[in-house]
């Protein structure tokens, strides 16, 4: 009938899902090891280490399979050090990214299908060929602070609004 919504296939409305994430990010003094993501979401963007969490797996356990998946490293000791959630403008599903810090690794950084690794002085971080909202959280990695955030995407490139803040627990 005419009255038929024919705009709503899929979830609408409320925000209901979210895609649990994680991020490596391993950090040395005076550098940090990023990848270029080969394939797949953020292809072409330097990046840490990570992907999706999977059932029975604790966040932080994903964290190393991913490292160890994309980079071949194993580490000791991850910290816990930010957590930021994504909303892209015509998706119900968040993306619920958990940030890690490693600041020593086991291995040698090896090219995987998924990401080729570098390391960049911390002056020198690539952020135009990265997500536009590293430029704003990595300040507080390098200087080992936890944040929380929030972003509101438009499309991959644009930032509609966001919230950042440096907290004493995650
Ligand atoms: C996209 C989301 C893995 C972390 C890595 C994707 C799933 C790789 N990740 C950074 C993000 C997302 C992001 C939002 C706008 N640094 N990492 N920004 N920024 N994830 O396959």
């Amino acid at each position: 009938m005419w009255g038929k919504n024919v705009f709503t296939s899929g979830q609408s409305g409320d925000m209901l899902s979210s895609k649990l994430l994680t991020l490596v990010m391993v950090v040395q003094p005076g550098r940090v090891l990023l990848g270029m993501k080969k394939r797949g979401f953020g292809a072409g963007r330097w990046n840490g280490f990570g992907g999706k969490v999977q059932a029975g797996e604790t966040i932080e356990d994903a964290a190393r399979r991913e490292l160890h998946e994309e980079s071949s490293l194993t580490v000791d000791e991850l910290e816990k050090v930010g957590n930021i959630k994504f909303e892209f403008v015509g998706d119900t599903e968040l993306l619920d990214v958990h940030i890690f810090r490693a600041d020593s690794y086991n291995g040698e950084p090896t090219e995987s299908e998924e990401m080729r690794p570098q390391w960049f002085d911390s002056h020198q971080i690539p952020f135009s060929q990265m997500w536009p909202d590293d430029i704003l959280w990595f300040p507080l990695l390098l200087q080992k602070k936890k944040f929380l955030g929030y972003f509101k995407f438009q499309g991959h490139d644009v930032i509609l609004s966001h919230t950042l803040e440096e907290v004493e627990k995650l």
